[in-house]
This record gives structure tokens, sequence and C-alpha cells, in this order.
């Protein structure tokens, strides 16, 4: 609750005016009884037969003063609905815009807890809950205990024995309300559990649409959504059958109220100890009671989901990012010559396992340097990279504290954003954005201008087959780049990569799907360009890092050997195999 302060605080005149208007709606409701039992006794005041009253004046005074007063009623709903809309909107604008940056914020670790689908209906739905929530209940906070004691007050001093029938009536529908309520909590979380797992399933089969109808598996997705669809569909509808049973039970309670008041009422009516007009007003007033226990116990239920959503929203809100750098000694640092060293350096993803992914790397890259890394798929060429940008952090290794130093400098001891903006990371799974080519480029650096565009365009051989397209660099990309071939796509991120002049580069297997001849003239470019920038490229084939300065083959998260390709020839078995076994094959074909 006390996290939820800070959204409402901007808005508190709307959490005030709201309740307090609607006050005033229900200032008026209280006394319109009053004014009709008036016209009755007084204006008609029927007797023997025959109307003994004070006539159609008073009768005209009266109906003109519950027009007035209906005017005012009128006022105070619509100013009190307007104040909760907004304060509840606001609310909840505010709330996802901080849960949405506080995603952004979420370390790699973070996010794998979450699944994206949770997430976004964490964003969406569960905010939208507490957004009705706040909206209902800044209407009704006032309203329903003001009805509910103005009423009662009208009701006892009108006739104080009468009103010990409706004080019965309150404790049944109170415990009524409190077991509906008891069942209803895991019902919703139930749904809202649900809600993501429909969720995950639209947003995992839409991204990945292409590879559904390529395996023809439409019709197993299809199966397997309207399960998880029918699921929520019955998790909902099992909610919705206790919200169901309590409106009957509750109208059976108030008719049965009410009909008790008509007949204990009625006797006195006949005794002469009760007016007419009082009975209609009476009646009224328990209507009112009675409706206002109602409104009272639809908050309450409608807030027992809005719990479960709630719990759901602070999950995310109190979730600590894992990987800050506000322990930071040197927040001011910049990246300034791109040496790189890894000193006993362990890694795992889930800590409680036994395996390492990575144990005990030691090596160093110089400023310049192209280190090229070679090692068989799963052998942890990708989680290595990673921990230079710190998407990752080191793990305590068994003989004590390892580390990834850059320029020297521990780097958990940069600021992210100074560390990140001079480490440039090509993924092994790339993603362009909709948007123009240009668009997308500038991606690496916003401010850079048209020619640096096209320089580093160049620089990764995509200058030419942009330049095929009818539109150029202005040529709209599809979602995730779908329009462009896995080639051209690779060379596009890597041009993004190179337009913040980096001092690191990581290719992730960045070139795997462009031709060798190409490949050549990207490296070689990389050479005469990007003389000064330090360079990890990981690769399948031999030729993509045979004339690097030193290549490192990894082995199950260990490193089997380090050196050029000569020495490596020489010195690593593992090196040896994959030279012949890919010399070999180009042999082979040729
Ligand atoms: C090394 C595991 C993976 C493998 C090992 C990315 C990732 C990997 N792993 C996880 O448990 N969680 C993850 O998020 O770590 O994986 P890698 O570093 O991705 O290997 P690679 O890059 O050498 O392989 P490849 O196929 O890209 O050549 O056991 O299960
Ligand atoms: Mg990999």
């Amino acid at each position: 609750m006390k996290q939820y302060k800070k959204y409402a605080a901007p808005y508190w005149y709307a959490f005030i005016l709201g309740p307090i208007l609607m006050l005033v709606e229900v200032a008026g409701e209280v006394l319109m009884p009053k004014l009709l039992a008036n016209i009755i006794n007084v204006g008609i005041n029927y007797q023997g037969g025959e109307a003994t009253g004070k006539g159609i004046s008073y009768i005209v005074s009266m109906g003109g003063g519950m027009i007035a007063l209906a005017l005012v009623m009128m006022v105070g709903g619509i100013g009190g609905a307007f104040f909760a809309f907004t304060a509840a909107t606001n609310f909840a604008n505010d709330l996802r815009k901080d849960l949405f940056f506080k995603v952004q914020s979420f370390s790699f670790a973070n996010v794998d807890r979450f699944s994206t689908g949770s997430l976004v209906t964490r964003l969406t739905n569960d905010v939208t809950q507490l957004q009705n929530l706040i909206a209902e209940g800044l209407r009704m906070l006032l309203r329903a205990p003001g009805m509910l004691i103005g009423a009662l007050i009208m009701a006892i001093t009108m006739n104080a024995r009468l009103a010990l029938v409706v004080l019965c009536v309150i404790p049944v529908l109170v415990l009524v309300v409190g077991i509906v309520m008891k069942l209803a909590f895991p019902r919703f979380t139930g749904m809202q559990k649900q809600l993501d797992r429909v969720n995950s399933n639209i947003q995992e089969n839409l991204t990945n649409v292409r590879v559904v109808k390529s395996f023809t598996r439409e019709n197993y997705e299809q199966e397997g959504f309207a399960r998880e669809n029918s699921a929520l569909r019955d998790r909902a509808v099992s909610a919705m059958k206790l919200m169901i049973t309590l409106l009957p039970i509750v109208t059976f309670i108030m008719n049965f109220t009410t009909l008790s008041i008509v007949w204990f009422g009625g006797k006195q009516v006949l005794n002469t100890t009760m007016e007419v007009g009082d009975l209609t007003a009476f009646i009224n007033y328990v209507e009112q009671i009675l409706m206002s226990l109602m409104m009272l116990s639809m908050v309450l239920l409608n807030s027992s989901r809005a719990m479960a959503s709630s719990d759901r929203i602070m999950e995310i809100l109190n979730t600590e990012v894992d990987l800050t750098d506000e322990n930071a000694k040197h927040k001011d640092l910049l990246v300034k010559e791109g040496k790189i060293e890894f000193s006993h350096v362990y890694f795992k993803y889930y800590k409680d396992n036994e395996e390492w992914v990575l144990s005990d790397l030691n090596f160093t890259v110089e400023p310049g340097q192209t280190l090229g890394i070679i090692g068989s798929t799963g052998s942890g060429k990708t989680s290595l990279v990673s921990l230079i940008p710190r998407l990752y952090d080191v793990d305590q290794g068994p003989n004590g504290e390892g580390k990834v130093l850059v320029d020297g400098v521990d780097v958990r001891d940069y600021s992210l954003k100074n560390l990140r903006s001079q480490i440039a990371m090509v993924l092994q799974k790339n993603i362009l954005f909709s948007g123009t080519i240009e668009e997308n480029l500038l991606w690496g650096n916003e401010s850079a201008s048209h020619e640096e565009v096209e320089e580093v365009a160049k620089a990764a051989r995509a200058h030419d087959f942009i330049q095929g397209f009818p539109q150029g660099y202005d040529t709209e990309l599809g979602q995730g780049g779908v329009n462009v071939s896995g080639g051209q796509k690779q060379r596009l991120c890597i041009a993004r990569a190179l337009l913040n002049q980096p001092k690191i580069l990581i290719l992730d297997d960045s070139t795997s799907a462009v031709d060798t001849a190409t490949e050549a003239r990207i490296r070689e470019s990389f050479h005469k360009e990007l003389a000064g920038t330090t360079k990890i490229i990981i690769a399948q084939r031999i030729s993509s890092v045979e004339d690097a300065d030193k290549i490192l083959v990894l082995d199950d998260g260990k490193i089997a050997g380090i050196g050029s390709s000569q020495e490596l020839l020489q010195t690593c078995k593992a090196y040896a195999e994959i030279y012949d076994s890919q010399i070999d094959r180009k042999e082979g074909l040729a």
C-alpha cells in the first residue's frame, strides 16, 4: 500500500473531491423520501376517505424542492464520477509507466524469471483491475457508508421499533458477503495466472508465426490455444458463479426485509401509531440501507479481485534488480583503450547447479587486437562474451573471486551506461525493429549523419544491397526485419553496431549466414577501419577466425587452447581436429 502512495499523491485533489461530491448525491438521496413523506402526510393527509391536508400549493412547493434537490444531486453525481475516473486513470497511467521502466531495468536473469506473456498481463490487465477498483472505490467510499448511516438515522428517528427489523438483517448480509469473498480470492488469482498462460501462448505464436507455418503446426497450435483459452473461460466462470449467486441471495434478503416492514409497519398504520407517508418513506430507507450494503459488498468483492492483481504488480515492483551499477567505484570512467582481461572467471546461469558453464577462464586481449573464439555448440562462447558488457555477472568461483577487467578496471566498477556505450555486441539472435533501414542503423548512434550511416554500411558490406532496394535507406523493414535475407540482416546488425565507433566490438556468430567471400571483405574492412577497436569474433568456421591475432578454443566451458592458428595447430588437439574436418571438407568439395 505504501508503494501506491506516490502514484496517488499528485492527484490528491481528485482522490478527495470524488468521494466528497458523491456525498452530496447521497445527502440528496437520503432527504428525498422525507420530502415524499411530507407530501403524503401533510400535503394530502388522506383520512377517513378524504384528503384533509394543506392542498396543492404545499404539494407543488415540496415538488419544487424535490426537483431542486435532484439537480444538486446530479451535479454531485457527475462531478464525483468525473474526479473518481480522473484519479483512477492517472494513477494507472503512472503506475504502468513505472512498471515499464522497472522491467526495462531488469537484468537478463530477472527477465528470465517472468515469462513475457506474464509481464504483458501484469502491465495491462492487472493494472486495469486496480484502476477499476479505484474508480469504483472512490465513488462508493463515502457514498455507501454515507447512505447506510444517513438512512439508518432517518429510519431510527422515524420509527425505532421498526428499525430493529433492519438491524437484525445486517449481520446476516455481512456473513454472506464474507463467505463469498473468502471463496472468491483464490479463484481470481487462478484466473489471472491462466490469463498469463493465454497471453504467453498468443505472444509466442505471433512472434514465431513463420516457424509455426513452416512446420505446418497451425492445427496443433490452435488446439493448444483453444485448450488454454477454455481453461481461462472455466476459471472465469467459476469465479463469476460466486459473484452471480451473491446477487439473488442479497435480493432475496432485501425482499424479505421489505415484506417484514410492510407487515409490521402495516399493523402500526392500522393502529394509527404510524402515518402512511412514513411507512412509504421507511420502506425507501430500508431499501437504501440494503442497497448501500450491497454496494459495499460489491466493492469488497471487486477488491478481492484487484488484490490478486495488486500482488502480481507488487512482485514486479519489489523484484530486486540483481545487476546494477549502484556500487560502481568509478561511475564517470569511460572505456578508452579496449583492453580485455579475464582472471579466474567462473560462471553459471542457475546458481543451484553443480556444473559450471564457464570455469577458470584466464586470458588477455590487447587494445586493437582481434580475438577469435571457436568451440562446439553449447561450449559457452555466448556466455563468455556476455560477461564483458555485464549482461550477466561473474560468479564466485572455488578459488576466490573471478574478475572481468576492461582497461584494467573491473567491469562492475563502471557505470552500466559508460561500459555498454563503448562495447558493441552483435547478438547471435539478431533483432531489427519495424521502421526504415536508416532508422534501424541509427539505433547505434542517434546523432549520426547520413554519411556516417553509409560509411558503416559500406564497412559491413551492406551498402550495395541497400542501394539495390527501390527505396534504398528508406526501405521499411517488417517487424524483426522479416523482409531481408538472413545474411542481409546480419550485415545490417553489424553496421548498426559499428555506428557508435565502439572501443570493443563483439560479433557472436554474426556472419554465419554470409557467404565466405563477402565475409572476407567484411574482415578486410574491419582490419582497415577498426584498427583501434578490440574485436572478438565468435565463429563456427575456421576461416572466419584464422587470421585473428589470437584464437581461443573453448571446450565445455574451459579453455582448451589459446594462440595463433599456427601455434594451435601444433599445440591444441581440439583445434587441429576442427581444422582438419573443415579443410578436408573444403578439399572434398573442390
Ligand atoms: C553454454 C547454457 C546452455 C549451454 C551453456 C544462453 C544460455 C545458455 N545456457 C543457459 O543455461 N541459459 C542461457 O540463457 O549454457 O551456452 P552458450 O554460451 O550459449 O553456448 P555457445 O554460444 O557456445 O553455443 P552455440 O550453439 O551458440 O555455438 O549448456 O544450455
Ligand atoms: Mg552461442
